[in-house]
């Protein structure tokens, strides 16, 4: 049948939709996630359910928390493969918008197709439109467009032919990607058409390892062969790309140290010979010590954001330069790069020959030796870092060992916000690529749980570790109840500190001197948050999710409730963790730019100010 109603066509097209890279195809739209209401019930509603065969329905318990979801899947999945996600119109449709950030912000890819109200405008206002007294054209789905990579308003039928495949080059384009929309008016979608035979037709969609240009290749080269101190950072892109093999040959054929992002944490693991871990903000002794003086920086796959550069403060040496491998042309021209745009691991094997053939023999055996025992020196600070326990409760460093143990080799840990990326992106050891996915990009409070569930769909081989902080939890837990609905196992470990702790560090940085942050009762003495703690049953919340759940409150019970955890299949555990703020992850000779008030009657503000400033005066500007 070629004539197909907008929501037909559209749910036909999802099916075929294939991509292939290294010679390997597979299915790129695993499925759609949707939550119906009036603006999508009778049109994306009736497609879905005639097409139950080829391609499967997934409920949620939140818009945004399904973007999560889609964009987590993708992301494990190297960015071959992702959902759709369908939501109704109005609060349905703007609940995508943090996720939609968060896809986009992350480089990841997931399709978008929120309700909108009528296109004939025969009922206006619709339940649930938002009319602006100066625009006829604008609906609350606008505000998808600037978190969106590509959007379109789907507004006459054969719109379609246009948009469907502008769409799949955007998903699948490594250096494009991230969400893209296409509105779906309600009246729109339940239209039928004559499609050509050729939109729905089975398509497979090459995604390409864009090769450099050979000259920036050579030259390069040449700067690195030129170089005395060179160091590389390895961002996500070297993990999407594949590349571990080749950054490993190339690492160690010229004796450079590797630092990772959050986003490339993994691309090596945590023992070879030339990783040296966190760069930056929240970056280890190693690393930061080899930034302070590098005086070449091979940035890979990295958007160079404020927490691997320190704010721009990572490297003092006044001669450092850049060569920048990335897909993106705005990323590999930062901090005036020598811009090699390719795929991370071509480009790295182009550049590997280019200085083998200048006959570049690498780093002296001084600098190795210095490199080695710098690596040594902190992985022993990181084995210290990770006993350090807590007079009572369980410390958050020892949390992460024990997680880090039960996880093994094959486990894979999920974060997003809180104190614990900072401190997982130090001291957690990654085994390999695919291990440790950390949402640092966007850093979204509410992404754990819903993107673990995304990363157990991506990858039911492995056991998924959600590491998720007591605010974190409170903000969006409820995709709970949709990995006991699809039997989805994982570990989900909530770390109750009673508060927004990091922030309330953050705070205490920038001379601040109030409970904000604290997870306690008013008290009408003081009139803020120094009561009683407040009395939430997080085990008794995660069961009334579905969850099974066990609680710890010592270093022992919670290596004994992972080790049951582990045995249990076909949902989630939760175990709910409280945890001493002290003693905590140390930084290490690194600062981040958040500035402090320069004018207060607070003498810590004062203080705070002063320290700022003089930070401050790290900072550099490569332009
Ligand atoms: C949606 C969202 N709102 C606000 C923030 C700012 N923020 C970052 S961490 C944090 C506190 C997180 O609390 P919790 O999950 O308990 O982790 P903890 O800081 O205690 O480790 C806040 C409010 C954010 N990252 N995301
Ligand atoms: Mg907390």
């Amino acid at each position: 049948m070629s004539r197909r109603t907008v929501a037909q066509a559209i749910v036909t097209w999802l099916a075929n939709q294939h991509v292939e890279r290294d010679g390997r195809e597979q299915r790129f739209f695993e499925g759609v996630f949707g939550i119906f209401g009036h603006g999508i019930v009778a049109g994306m509603g009736e497609a879905l359910e005639a097409a139950q065969d080829s391609v499967r329905y997934y409920q949620s318990r939140n818009e945004q928390a399904m973007v999560h979801t889609a964009a987590a899947f993708a992301k494990q999945s190297r960015r071959l493969r992702t959902f759709a996600c369908t939501t109704s119109i109005g609060p349905g449709a703007t609940n995508l918008v943090t996720g939609a950030a968060n896809a986009t912000v992350n480089r990841l890819p997931v399709l978008l197709l929120p309700g909108d109200r009528f296109a004939t405008r025969r009922v206006k206002p619709v339940l649930q439109q938002l009319e602006r007294p100066e625009a006829g054209d604008v609906s609350v789905n606008d505000t998808l467009r600037p978190v969106s990579r590509y959007f379109d308003r789907i507004e006459r039928p054969e719109m379609l032919i246009d948009a469907l495949p502008a769409a799949m080059r955007v998903l699948t384009s490594p250096a494009e990607t991230g969400a893209v929309t296409l509105a779906l008016p309600q009246d729109v979608q339940a239209e039928a058409f004559d499609w050509p035979e050729d939109l729905l037709a089975p398509r497979t969609w090459s995604i390409a390892r864009t090769r450099p240009d050979r000259d920036l290749v050579a030259r390069a080269a040449e700067r690195i062969a030129a170089s005395e101190r060179p160091m590389i950072v390895a961002g996500g892109g070297v993990i999407y790309s594949d590349a571990s093999e080749a950054l490993d040959a190339f690492a160690t054929r010229f004796g450079i140290p590797v630092s990772e992002t959050q986003a490339g944490k993994g691309a090596l693991p945590w023992d070879h010979a030339f990783q040296l871990g966190a760069l930056g903000s929240a970056g280890g002794l190693a690393a930061n010590a080899v930034a302070r003086d590098a005086d070449m920086v091979i940035a890979i796959g990295t958007r160079l954001s404020d927490f691997p550069t320190m704010s721009w403060s990572s490297w003092q040496d006044p001669g450092v330069g850049f060569v920048a491998i990335n897909v993106a042309e705005m990323d590999a021209s930062k901090a005036s790069a020598l811009p090699l745009l390719g795929d991370a691991r071509v480009t790295l094997e182009e550049l590997h020959a280019a200085l083998n053939a200048r006959g570049w023999e690498g780093a002296s055996a001084e600098r190795l030796e210095r490199i080695e025992q710098m690596r040594l020196e902190w992985n022993d600070e990181v084995e210290r870092v990770r006993h350090l326990s807590a007079d009572e409760h369980v410390s958050q460093p020892e949390a992460i060992r024990l997680v880090n143990e039960a996880a093994g080799d094959d486990g894979v840990v999920v974060c997003a916000a809180g104190g614990l990326p900072g401190d997982l992106g130090k001291i957690w050891r990654a085994t390999g690529p695919g291990s440790y996915h950390m949402e640092y990009g966007y850093s979204t409070m509410g992404y754990e749980i819903a993107g673990g569930l995304g990363v157990a769909m991506a990858a039911p081989e492995r056991r998924t570790y959600v590491m998720v902080g007591d605010g974190s939890y409170l903000m969006l837990a409820n995709e709970i109840a949709t990995a006991c609905q699809e039997g989805i196992s994982m570990t989900i470990v909530l770390l109750d500190n009673h508060g927004f702790q990091c922030i309330a560090n953050l705070s205490a940085v920038c001379g601040g001197d109030n409970p904000f942050n604290a997870f306690r009762v008013r008290d009408p003495g003081s009139g803020t948050f120094t009561g009683e703690v407040l009395p939430i049953d997080f085990a008794a919340n995660a069961a009334s999710l579905g969850a099974r759940v066990m609680s710890a409150d010592t270093p022992g019970q919670l290596a004994a409730a992972l080790d049951a955890a582990a045995g249990m299949r076909g949902g989630p555990v939760v175990i709910v963790v409280e945890t001493n703020p002290e003693p905590s992850v140390p930084g290490y000779d690194s600062w981040w730019d958040v500035p402090v008030a320069e004018v207060s009657t607070s003498p810590r503000v004062q203080a705070a100010r002063r320290e700022y400033e003089a930070n401050l005066a790290r900072e550099r500007s490569f332009v």
